[in-house]
């Protein structure tokens, strides 16, 4: 078999990856391949978990016998969150991580975990491929010692819930117990949706919808079919209060020991894999809504810009924006327009 290494080969497998979902069959790993392992908690089959499958056959063709990508799903190699830190102390090559991930350690930056910020992913793009993501970038290397090489579009994230309940405004979820991720942005992002927000990963949601430990959850609608929580859900609540993305980052140790060409292949794996989530995402955020109403659920539509109104006044009261840079708001808001 004859296997091109050439950039032409990459654009054409550029568009027929983007087009859309394929199955790869695993490479016999060699003695001498540099390993990449990479962790994650999405679920097969989402989005995010398939477009690694497409980064590991870009950079296994473009540069044969040279990578051997080892991708692990359901946060079997690392729990949910800890990613960053495993790839800092050379534990970990590379993972998805979330906003909520890099305010941990850059606080001024928790800007991109507010609610209603980011409007769709065209602005998700404009914002982070631009020089407002050049600079957040820079300085996540800089502190957290990885880079950043793609922002992928993960859904826009409603409300799930475990018994239907009319649900208008912020004020009708008074009480409720809403499993958000674990770390302070999450559980503000809850907060200010006006639920009481609980601590879980991603990876324990179903069960404890199934059991009732918790009252909902929210993700975006794909990740509700793939991970099954329409099976222990009976609504969900149409807020989409936040254009969520992951960005897929490779630690420092491993970055600085590629080449520049190896660097280029790495970069343009990782954008044409978000690319190919993004394609796939949002053609089923167009059609999962009528699979849910068919699976019995119900679907409503809330005030949203009552829940805007909250959410945007929540964060620009709370402590979260007393550390975000001047202008940058502006400068957000401002990008692709
Ligand atoms: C989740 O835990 O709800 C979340 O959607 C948060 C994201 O940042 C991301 O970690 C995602 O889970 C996982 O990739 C699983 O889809």
């Amino acid at each position: 078999m004859t296997i091109m290494t050439t950039r032409a080969w990459r654009l054409a497998a550029a568009a027929a990856l983007c087009a859309a979902p394929l199955a790869f069959g695993a490479q016999p790993a060699a003695a001498e391949k540099m390993t990449i392992r990479i962790s994650t908690p999405a679920v097969p089959g989402d989005w995010h978990a398939e477009q690694l499958s497409v980064f590991k056959e870009y950079v296994e063709r473009s540069l044969p016998d040279q990578f051997d990508v080892q991708i692990f799903l359901n946060a079997t190699l690392f729990k949910q969150g800890t990613e960053p830190a495993q790839m800092k102390r050379g534990n970990l090559d590379m993972a998805m991580i979330s906003a909520q991930d890099i305010a941990k350690q850059l606080p001024e930056y928790s800007i991109f975990t507010a609610g209603y910020l980011i409007r769709d992913p065209e602005h998700q793009k404009a914002v982070f491929y631009g020089d407002v993501g050049q600079d957040y970038f820079k300085a996540v290397s800089d502190k957290m010692d990885v880079t950043i090489l793609s922002v992928a579009y993960l859904g826009t994230r409603q409300l799930n819930l475990r018994d239907a309940r009319d649900v208008k405004t912020p004020a009708d979820l008074e009480g409720v117990k809403l499993r958000m991720p674990g770390s302070k942005a999450w559980q503000f992002l809850g907060q200010a949706l006006g639920a009481a927000p609980t601590p879980l990963a991603f990876n324990e949601v179903y069960l404890a919808l199934k059991t009732g430990t918790i009252d909902g959850q929210d993700n975006p609608l794909p990740t509700n079919q793939k991970a099954k929580f329409y099976e222990v859900t009976k609504q969900i609540v149409l807020t989409g209060h936040l254009v969520d993305g992951v960005f897929t980052a490779i630690a420092n140790q491993t970055w600085n020991k590629l080449n520049e060409e190896q660097k280029t292949v790495f970069t343009e794996a990782a954008r044409l894999a978000a690319e190919f989530n993004n394609n796939n995402r949002l053609r089923d955020e167009a059609r999962l809504v009528e699979f849910f109403k068919s699976a019995g659920m119900t679907i409503t539509e809330p005030d949203r810009d009552a829940f805007r109104a909250q959410v945007q006044k929540m964060y620009l009261e709370s402590e979260f924006s007393k550390e975000w840079p001047q202008g940058l708001l502006d400068r957000i808001n401002a990008a692709g327009s």
